[in-house]
């Protein structure tokens, strides 16, 4: 299995954390051509990170992709069996695709470099700081996201998670973990766990590489 990803992207960033936590045996490698490229469209036509070459097809789109890895490879369990317990492992994952990084996705044209306006900006910040409110009134008490045990949820949440602690300042807004003390909690968790550590650094170092290629260093 090949996947396609690159390191900074939250999105692929989730499809690895799924598959370090399960040990799977997969190949990352980066968009022939880069995201978007006419030559990574004739693998993936969307042009997007992350896809999964299973060997016999591309599943664009990470939570199909995460999903993927459960049906196919279910010994280390990132969803639970309960029916309600796993709508609310997804009810996560679809808060976080849907709802919590579109507006934060919005302002990246400004971090490089480009002009947004101001009034646009302020909306998408009150949108986020909605949004992390509603997260933390859903996050479990149990340790991780959806309850005791680490899921796609935690899966989802954590490269995001990363971004919007490192770019909300850049935005004038506090770091999404400040005064919500649930997702700080967990935060610090996940700060512990393989699969997330590992993947954390990833983000880092192409963060850290990104910012020292924008200042021309
Ligand atoms: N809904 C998609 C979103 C994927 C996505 O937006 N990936 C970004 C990188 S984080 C990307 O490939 N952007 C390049 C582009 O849109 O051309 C998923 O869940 O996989």
């Amino acid at each position: 299995m090949k996947l396609y990803s690159i390191p900074l992207s939250n999105f692929a960033s989730k499809c690895r954390i799924a598959a370090y936590e399960k040990g799977l045996d997969i190949e990352l490698t980066e968009p022939p051509g880069g995201m978007g490229s006419d030559e990574y469209k004739q693998i993936n036509p969307l042009g997007k990170v992350p896809a999964l070459d299973t060997g016999s097809q591309i599943i664009a789109e990470s939570e199909l992709i995460n999903e993927y890895f459960e049906d196919r490879f279910p010994e280390k369990p990132l969803l639970p069996t309960d029916p309600e317990a796993r709508a609310k492992v997804r009810s996560f994952t679809r808060l976080h695709d849907l709802y919590l990084d579109p507006p934060l996705r919005a302002c990246f044209p400004k971090l490089f470099g480009q002009d947004l306006e101001q009034s646009f900006i302020d909306e998408k910040m009150v949108e986020i700081q909605g949004r992390l409110d509603h997260l933390e009134s859903q996050l479990s008490d149990d340790g991780w996201a959806a309850g005791a045990d680490f899921t796609l949820a935690d899966a989802a949440l954590t490269p995001t998670i990363f971004f919007m602690n490192n770019f909300l300042p850049a935005f004038g807004q506090k770091p999404a973990i400040e005064g919500r003390p649930k997702l700080a909690a967990w935060w610090g968790k996940i700060q512990d766990r393989e699969s997330t550590k590992r993947v954390l650094g990833e983000q880092g170092a192409a963060l850290e590489a990104l910012q020292k290629q924008q200042q021309g260093g």
